[in-house]
């Protein structure tokens, strides 16, 4: 054996032994002398042996949190979590085979008190594919739980430990390869309450964010495998609250009255992203920052890790619908990163003098309102796409798209937006040349046009971020409506456009 080496393995072994009898100390004397917290450390006896007879903790699934504990002692608690691999919507019209704690996205909310000793049962289904365990990060001991949790399709793991530390914590799934396994759902978080409790509030809510790759584009339809490489590259698809777009809008918003209190039980499970979350329209009163004991006041935007999460808090004051972002902000209205907290009661015009927030930022993004769009992309795909659903999906993709400039009504704004209604321009492209058409949401409009004997200078950008049957159900809504000629513009119409190059400026008749 070489010299070096014999110093290094000498050195690790001292390591070894240092860890050791650190932990020794630890168990010998809770609370954990070891941890290196400055948070004060509750009464001793929370942390001796349980108390009563077990309790089996109450899971919930998302956007709902487990009530508060009001015991006084440390207790046994039994939690049961079962992984099932599930194909479920991540968009309209769009789905994807999730692997799950507890079936949901993010996993089943877990809520314990400080000093438990939690016996916990990881189950997978039978019908699973892929063998799982679990990493919680609220557990102190080699891989959070990994190491004794590994459990193949039809088995049962069990592993105790000891809940010391108080916070919210995330756990995700750790089997390799393991951002993979994060990719697919598998995320949900542990809250571990200080023996004297939370401040009560009104509501308590359960947010997580999740970024998401899949082989198609964002909302292009069907069913959406995972992209090994998107994900390695961090480009995802979706970025996501709650594991789906709309997960938490339209009827399925958080819900407050004015003058209540929400706490916010806020994660991110990545696999890659850090979220810059931010409710638009409100200011966080305290944040726990990281999901430590430090509590932070006045926050607008608050940083959450991959991996990591915050519990935020605030009253509200206004009614309104107050929309949850990842305030890097592309992910909110290009990848879905959007939920809403609607807040009803009396206006306090001293407060906001009033009119709402949520059509101004959501668009066709307020309501889960894109059902003609996926009976169309059904309809598609079984080969039986009618003219009529593709107006009808063209007309609700039109909202929040086009309409921000041309106006909901197809009318234009006079000197800036040309109108799309009765337009002679769409009227000629439809008769002598449907790929400039085509071309105009794909490439963008720049130059010179004539629309109803009114000359236009301007520039409309290109809308990349449309699918093929977007942009074939968008035009084909335009042709059909407002007084234009009508006719059809189909999805391979557009797949060909789009690879050609753009027309050059101008070239217009
Ligand atoms: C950001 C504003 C904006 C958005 C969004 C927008 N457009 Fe335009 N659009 C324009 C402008 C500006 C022009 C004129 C460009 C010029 O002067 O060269 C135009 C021109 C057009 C024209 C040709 C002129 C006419 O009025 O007939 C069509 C067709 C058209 N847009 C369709 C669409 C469709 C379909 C969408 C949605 C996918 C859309 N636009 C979204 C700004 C926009
Ligand atoms: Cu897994």
């Amino acid at each position: 054996m070489s010299r070096t080496l014999s110093t290094v393995l000498a050195a690790a072994s001292m390591l070894a032994l240092a860890a050791c009898s650190g932990k020794q100390v630890a168990d010998a004397a809770l609370p954990p002398a070891a941890h290196a917290t400055p948070a004060p450390l509750p009464p001793t006896p929370d942390f001796g042996p349980p108390q009563g007879a077990p309790i089996h903790a109450v899971l919930t699934s998302p956007p709902n949190v487990p009530p508060p504990i009001h015991r006084n002692y440390p207790a046994k608690v039994i939690v049961e979590l079962e992984v099932v691999e599930k194909e479920m919507p991540i968009s309209e019209g769009v789905s994807y085979t999730y692997w799950t704690f507890g079936g949901t996205v993010p996993g089943s909310f877990i809520r314990v008190r400080q000093g438990d000793t939690v016996e916990f049962h990881l189950k997978n289904s039978p019908t699973s594919k892929m063998p799982h365990n679990i990493d919680l990060h609220g557990v102190t001991g080699p891989g959070g739980g990994a190491a004794s949790s590994f459990t193949a399709p039809g088995h049962e793991s069990q592993f105790t430990f000891k809940a010391l530390n108080q916070g919210i914590y995330v756990y995700h799934c750790a089997t390799a390869p393991v951002g993979m396994h994060i990719a697919n759902g598998m995320y949900g978080l542990i809250l571990v309450e200080p023996p004297e409790g939370m401040p009560k509030v009104d509501h308590e809510y359960y947010v997580m964010q999740g970024d998401f790759y899949t082989t198609g584009k964002y909302r292009e339809k069907g069913h959406q495998p995972f992209d090994m490489d998107k994900a390695i590259d961090e480009r995802p698809t979706y970025v996501l609250f709650n594991g789906r777009e709309g997960a938490l809008t339209g009827d399925k918003a958080l819900a407050a009255k004015v003058g209540e209190t929400v706490r916010l039980f806020v994660g991110n499970g990545g696999p890659n992203l850090v979220s810059s979350f931010h409710v638009i329209g409100e200011i966080f009163d305290t944040v726990r920052q990281e999901g430590g004991t430090v509590e932070q006041h006045n926050v607008q935007t608050t940083l959450i890790p991959a991996g990591g999460a915050a519990m935020v808090e605030f009253r509200t004051q206004v009614p309104g619908s107050y929309v949850l972002v990842d305030h890097s902000i592309f992910r909110a209205f290009n990848k879905g990163a959007m939920a809403i907290l609607k807040v009803d009661g009396p206006e306090n015009k001293m407060v906001y003098s009033g009119k709402e927030v949520d059509s101004v930022y959501l668009g066709d993004r307020a309501e889960p309102n894109l059902h003609a769009v996926a009976t169309a992309a059904k309809a598609n795909a079984a080969g039986t796409l009618s003219k009529d659903e593709q107006i009808a999906a063209g007309k609700q993709l039109f909202t929040g798209t086009c309409s921000v400039c041309h106006q909901a009504n197809g009318e234009g704004l006079p000197g800036v937006f040309p109108p799309l209604a009765n337009s002679s321009l769409v009227a000629q492209l439809a008769k002598e040349d449907k790929t400039r058409l085509i071309s105009i949401p794909l490439h963008g409009l720049t130059g010179k046009v004539n629309v109803n004997g009114k000359a236009y200078d301007s520039v409309m950008p290109p809308m990349t971020q449309l699918t093929d049957d977007e942009v074939a159900n968008l035009l084909t809504y335009v042709l059909n409506s407002w007084g234009n000629p009508g006719g059809q513009v189909t999805k391979e119409e557009v797949a060909k456009v789009r690879a050609q190059p753009a027309p050059a400026p101008g070239a217009e008749h």
